[in-house]
């Protein structure tokens, strides 16, 4: 790939296809010839990585999602690539700088967070360890809002990101297929005499596949990301006859209606929406990776028998559990196999990740709501219970309770589908994502699933890709890395651990501190840009950046800070470390409580970046609009990582794996990967605070009683009743009341109880700081020491020990080479 020839391409996509010459191109234009010439050289290798699988007849590892939360693609693709310098130069000797072109591309957000940005660091490592794989979802038109901070409140605005156009996607017409929904199911004998069932359905939506290439780092493997578009199925395109009786919008009723199925992503984390329309998203996804799945695999083999020993599909959580159901059904109904030999394939086709323990998390479908949208599933998933039961009864005959917990169908509080139960029974693998999740799992909210098949479940702690997260997000921590161990940690990272030669070497240490600060000063010029708030790149960045929910507890780092205040207050000579808190994180558009800590935070800020006394040592800034390239501004930045969970509540974080490589120091509960996390950097290297999940357990089995920390905490009632006074609402002492009695009353989340604790550790984080020498010391051990925490040591866990899949070279030819 020649400078020249890339420099050729460049210019000539900005005439052919943007249809501009230089003096009228803007920096959307010039982004979008870039695109188009890095998406040129992808294209080869993507055609011929998908035509080497087809030859070679490999099994191919499909990751049905319904969130992929991918970030921008330009700058991972010319990293991908190996072509960032090259096309730096290419683009300066246009008289552009490759940051402001990098800033053009609309960040696509199909996901919401920490399950949807695991998907994309999957397939990034999918690709780079060249193993044949394909990402399966929804091509949103809108994917997760933008949001704007007025008045300090959240406001959601659509995010309409395909609006300029999607360099990176490629729609396929020709590899449409039909979903069907609705309607009622009818019995028939087949030309042998055997009953047989088919579903007569009201409705059929059209299934377009969008296929985006995801590059290996410095490999040939380019994999597809083939997410589906719905349109309306040609016989509601339009009703002529309601047109011409003038009813003009009825003519295109139906096909308005069938199109909302892929029109937008449903913004909760880690609470499910119980609509009909995530259903039926959920539904058209799968069916129609399915059937794209099983038109593949018989362009190849006679019959679907084999079909396990190539395909091995993977279920990102219940969204796609459906997924069990519909391949019964397409085995059975549309290929006419038995029973027993489908349900054999079935089995060893999927398996199941959890991502949350969360009770009310847990994806339940009312039987009404759910026969009426699938009829034929809905019987499908009863002869699977029956069965399945039928077989308990057997095995346990003692034991009739546990036909109640094991059961598909729940009774209480209304019959419903438990989308988990169907996951658990369709699959051969059910791996949580972080050792303790995957321990409490067994021990809690599986149990009977985990008595009954112990050797099914198996833990797969998460990772994330150090391609996005390090070398493109902070190319000066790459910099220095390479220049002292070379390139091969970005394919090991456990090869950071070579960098510990230089612990003690002055000269490095120094460069440490000065990339962390040079990071600082950068995000300080963001702040400063979009919140008007000068901060000091020497004060602490203390940061809490992650989805707005209660059990993550950002109003206990709220608490903190108003201690801190109070001190102040109370003594304004008094010493502490400076620190600038940095928040960020979306809320769930109808989650009250999660949208007031917004407010609150915004209200604090308010108060103490101008009070005198503070004189500058504490400053609190909120970042709109959180997503994957604003976490790529900041992890680089951090000196503290917020991960204060309440134990036992996150599955696993990935954030705090970001920031713990970027050189950050976690401040975090033992929860999730956080014991992980500190296990690999050292228990000196980590600020541990807090309850342990067994405690909370304990506490709250024994009726936790929050107001008792209230009475006898003098710092935190001081703290409370400020925050409740009005201080912080221009007077207003209802505004932040609800969160006030949530702590007081509930306090589900267990606040109060770590609170102490909390300010204490706290305290220590702030002398560390103060002593420099040790602060760099703990930075470089923590980043040195993450080498689990790749995406690639995950990956390789489940191609051998779920998937059973083989990795591919991919040959590029003499042409493409040259062309490349
Ligand atoms: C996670 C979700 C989630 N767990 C439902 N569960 C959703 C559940 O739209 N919905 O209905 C969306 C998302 N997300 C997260 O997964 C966990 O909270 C994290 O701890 C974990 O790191 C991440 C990836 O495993």
């Amino acid at each position: 790939m020649s400078k020249e020839t890339l420099k050729r391409a460049f210019a000539d996509n900005l005439f052919y296809l943007q249809g501009k010459y230089q003096a009228w191109a803007t920096p959307y234009d010039y982004y979008m010839a870039l695109a188009y010439t890095v998406r040129d050289r992808l294209l080869h290798r993507f055609i011929k990585t998908m035509s080497t699988y087809f030859e070679q007849n490999v099994k191919v590892v499909c990751y049905l999602s319904a969130e992929f939360l991918m970030g921008r693609h330009l700058a991972n693709n010319l990293v991908n690539l190996g072509i960032y310098e090259d096309i730096q130069e290419v683009v300066a000797s246009a008289g552009l700088n490759l940051d402001d072109l990098l800033e053009q591309e609309h960040d696509p957000g199909l996901g919401n967070g920490g399950l949807g940005r695991l998907a994309a660091c999957f397939l990034d490592s999918l690709a780079t360890l060249e193993v044949p794989a394909i990402g399966y979802g929804i091509r949103y038109e809108f994917g997760i809002f933008h949001q704007e901070i007025r008045d300090g409140w959240q406001a959601e605005i659509p995010d309409k990101w395909l609006r300029f156009g999607n360099p990176w996607e490629i729609p396929h017409l020709e590899a449409s297929v039909q979903v069907k929904f609705g309607g009622h199911t009818e019995t028939y004998r087949d030309d042998k005499g055997r009953k047989r069932v088919t579903w007569v359905a009201e409705r059929t939506v059209t299934a377009i596949p969008y296929d985006t290439p995801v590059p290996g780092y410095n490999t040939n493997t380019v994999n597809p990301l083939r997410l589906w578009r719905a349109e309306a199925g040609e016989e509601q395109d339009f009703n002529f006859d309601a047109f011409n009786a003038g009813d003009y919008d009825g003519a295109v009723a139906s096909k308005m209606s069938s199109e909302t199925i892929s029109k937008v992503l449903y913004p909760n984390d880690n609470t499910p929406q119980g609509r009909q329309l995530r259903l039926e998203q959920q539904y058209f996804f799968v069916s129609a990776s399915l059937q794209d799945m099983i038109r593949n695999h018989l362009r190849i083999h006679p019959s679907l028998e084999n079909f396990h020993e190539h395909f091995a599909v993977q279920l990102n959580d219940t969204h796609p559990a459906v997924s069990i159901a519909e391949l019964m059904r397409l085995l059975v109904d549309e290929h006419g196999m038995d029973w027993d030999k489908a349900w054999y394939i079935t089995q060893k086709t999927f398996a199941y990740t959890n991502h949350t323990l969360l009770p009310e998390a847990l994806e339940k479908w009312a039987v009404d709501l759910f026969g009426s949208l699938l009829p034929r599933h809905l019987e499908i998933i009863y002869e699977i219970n029956f069965r399945f039961l039928e077989d308990i009864k057997t095995w346990f005959p003692k034991q009739p309770e546990l036909l109640g917990h094991l059961s598909i169908i729940a009774e209480y509080p209304e019959k419903s589908v438990r989308m988990a139960h169907l996951a658990c029974i369709g699959s051969h693998a059910i791996n949580g994502v972080a050792a303790l999740h995957t321990q409490l799992l067994q021990s809690d909210t599986l149990k009977d699933f985990a008595a009954l098949w112990p050797e099914k479940f198996i833990n797969k702690t998460n990772g994330v890709t150090p391609r996005r997260w390090i070398l493109l997000c902070n190319r000066r921590l790459a910099n220095l890395i390479t220049e002292k161990i070379g390139g091969d940690w970005l394919k090991d990272l456990s090869q950071m651990r070579k960098l510990e030669a230089y612990l003690n070497d002055q000269e490095f240490r120094r460069r440490w501190r000065e990339i962390k600060y040079a990071n600082k000063q950068d995000l300080a010029a963001y702040i400063w840009k979009h919140n008007d708030i000068e901060v000091d790149p020497n004060s602490m960045f203390d940061v809490q950046v992650k989805r707005m929910h209660e059990y993550k507890r950002q109003l206990l780092d709220v608490l903190h800070i108003v201690a801190l205040y109070n001190r102040i207050k109370k003594n304004p000579n008094v010493s502490i470390t400076p620190r600038t808190f940095i928040f960020g994180g979306k809320a769930a558009p109808g989650y009250f409580m999660a949208k007031l800590v917004i407010k609150l935070i915004n209200s604090v800020a308010e108060i103490v970046n101008k009070d005198p006394d503070v004189r500058g040592r504490l400053k609190v800034v909120f970042l709109a609009n959180f997503n994957v390239s604003l976490g790529e501004k900041i992890y680089p930045a951090a000196d503290l990582s917020e991960q204060i969970s309440t134990a036992g509540k996150e599955a696993s974080g990935t954030g705090n794996m970001k920031f713990a490589m970027n050189g950050a120091i976690t401040i975090g509960t033992l929860d999730g990967a956080n014991i992980e996390i500190r296990e690999e950097a050292g228990e000196e290297n980590f600020f541990l605070f807090g309850l342990t999940a067994e405690e909370v357990a304990a506490m709250k089995a024994k009726s936790y009683n929050p107001m008792y920390y209230y009475l006898t905490n003098p710092d935190l009632k001081a703290v409370l009743d400020r925050i409740s006074s009005g201080y912080f609402s221009h007077g207003n002492q209802e505004m932040f009341k609800p969160l006030i009695d949530s702590l007081l009353y509930d306090d589900q989340y267990m606040l109060l109880a770590d609170f102490q604790a909390y300010v204490d550790c706290q305290h220590e984080v702030g002398k560390a700081y103060a002593d420099q020498e040790r602060w760099t010391t703990m930075s470089i051990l923590n980043s040195t020491r993450m080498g689990k925490f790749s995406s690639d040591r995950t990956i390789r866990e489940y191609v051998t020990e779920i998937w059973k899949a083989k990795p591919v070279k991919i040959e590029l030819e003499e042409y493409s080479q040259e062309k490349a």
